[in-house]
């Protein structure tokens, strides 16, 4: 039923149009059913391999960037990779190397790997407290340099190597599965024979290429992976990012179990919106932290372990800014620069001259990692056609209820029942002035009736989540 938002809600009713309906929804949670507990390291990011051209970004020096990783994630995985891991060189390698092509066919200039930058990289794990993910060239076809390299990411890293990963979405470049394990086998035998850890196959999208990768490999991996974009850059929209992705789920719950079956995890090692770069004015806006929180959690739920948010600088862009010293620049102006030189998906906007912001996304995949360390529980959600997600987990003698409210017209009563043996609920909430707000995204906690959120001798509580907005919800235990 649809009830006028006064009726429901008389606080927020004042300010907010009388028209807008409300969802009445029940979510029922199932005590009985408990779920995987959710990993610390959920909220990861990944970075182009080109990135370390510069070795003053990943640095013990950039404390801007170093804040930000770690307010995301005190024990996030860096995944070092993408398209330009597949023609990267190491600087120290002395045998002869092949001319790489483009895919058109002309030469293509390498990322020359120096030394310098995994020594800076090593740094920066240390003060932001994560792990390392590394991706080598597989198409270049020379195991002795791949095993160069990870030899030296492992001396300059140390323990916070966690894998090597060989060849970045090979599907786009190997014919079949079957080309990929030929041209990948004398690498990875090259890189155990090294004493290296390994994790694949890092396609793109081929969820059939991961499951014979697991099947044939996957004993003894410290993890199995593939990436996500939920389509090419310059579409989409807020509506279809805000949209599900049903297939995927399906997808992810198979390899989960094949994974699991080997006694391996599964990670989404390259994940965001829109490839190519992200879509302007929907991975770089409000929605994009809707879409990050609820696609987190739906991926937990699934059995995925972590997901690497894809991003970075533009580098392009980010040369012709050279000129501008940074004292020249407004406080504005340097928050739409740090914008203008970060790939659209970004997580985190910025680069060493201008310093780093978050994005929107930011703020969803801070919304989601809350839910680290928790146990994920089995929860019905009914709520009369609106676009609503929910997601339940224990932790302690707390109960975590997430709400994700991505519709763009209905705000939502919803009544969560199965809440016996808990007291009082505070709540945070992720909201924005619109869904494409570029600033002004927040995830805090909310006070009075909206934030304090009693539960009923019957074990129900009532929660308001407005549209295009997100809720968590932390109940105590009552002792
Ligand atoms: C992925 C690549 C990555 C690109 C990204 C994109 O692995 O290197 O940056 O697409 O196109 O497939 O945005």
């Amino acid at each position: 039923a649809l009830l006028p938002l006064a009726s429901v809600f008389g606080a927020r009713a004042q300010t907010a149009s009388s028209a807008v309906p409300v969802a009445e929804s029940t979510l029922a949670i199932l005590p009985g059913n408990r779920g995987k507990v959710v990993s610390e390291s959920l909220a990861s990011l990944s970075y182009e391999t080109g990135q370390l051209a510069d070795p003053t970004f990943f640095s013990p020096r950039n404390r801007s960037l170093i804040a930000l990783f770690r307010q995301l994630n005190p024990k996030g995985i860096l995944r070092i990779g993408g398209n330009t891991s597949d023609y990267t060189v190491w600087s120290e390698y002395r045998g002869t190397l092949p001319e790489q092509k483009t895919r058109k066919g002309g030469p293509q200039q390498p990322v020359v790997l120096h030394p310098e930058s995994l020594r800076e990289l090593a740094g920066f794990l240390r003060e932001t407290g994560w792990s390392l993910v590394f991706g080598v060239n597989l198409k270049i076809g020379v195991p002795d340099m791949a095993v160069a390299l990870g030899r030296a990411v492992r001396d300059a890293v140390g323990d916070r190597l966690l894998a090597i990963q060989i060849g970045n979405e090979a599907n786009n470049y190997e014919k079949d599965y079957d080309a990929f394990d030929a041209a990948w086998s004398p690498n990875a035998r090259a890189l155990q024979i090294a004493g290296l850890p390994l994790a694949g196959p890092d396609t793109g999208a081929n969820t059939d290429w991961v499951a014979q990768y697991i099947q044939r490999h996957g004993k003894g991996q410290a993890f199995a992976s593939r990436h996500y974009y939920r389509d090419a850059a310059p579409r989409g929209s807020i509506g279809d990012v805000l949209g599900s992705d049903p297939g995927m789920i399906e997808h992810m719950e198979v390899l989960a179990s094949l994974a699991e079956a080997q006694g391996l995890p599964l990670r989404l090692t390259e994940a965001n919106s829109y490839y190519f770069g992200g879509r302007d004015g929907v991975s770089n806006v409000f929605a994009s932290a809707l879409w990050g929180a609820d696609f987190m959690l739906a991926m937990a739920q699934c059995g995925v372990v972590g997901i690497h948010f894809h991003g970075g600088t533009l580098a392009s862009v980010e040369a012709s800014l050279g000129r501008d010293a940074k004292s020249d620049l407004s406080a504005d102006d340097i928050v739409a620069r740090r914008d203008a030189v970060s790939s659209r998906y970004s997580a985190i906007a910025g680069d060493v001259a201008l310093g780093f912001q978050p994005r929107p996304l930011f703020h969803g995949l801070v919304f989601a990692q809350q839910f680290a360390g928790a146990r994920l529980m089995d929860a019905r959600l009914e709520t009369a056609g609106a676009n609503v997600t929910a997601y339940v987990a224990d932790r302690g003698d707390q109960r975590l209820v997430a709400l994700v409210n991505k519709d763009m017209a209905t705000d939502v009563a919803i009544t969560v029942s199965g809440m016996a043996g808990y007291g009082r609920g505070q709540t945070r909430r992720l909201h924005a002035p619109s869904l494409d707000s570029r600033t002004g995204v927040v995830f805090d906690a909310t006070t009075g009736r909206e934030g304090d959120i009693a539960v009923d001798a019957s074990g129900q509580a009532r929660v308001h989540v407005p549209r295009s907005s997100a809720a968590l919800v932390r109940f105590e235990q009552h002792i």
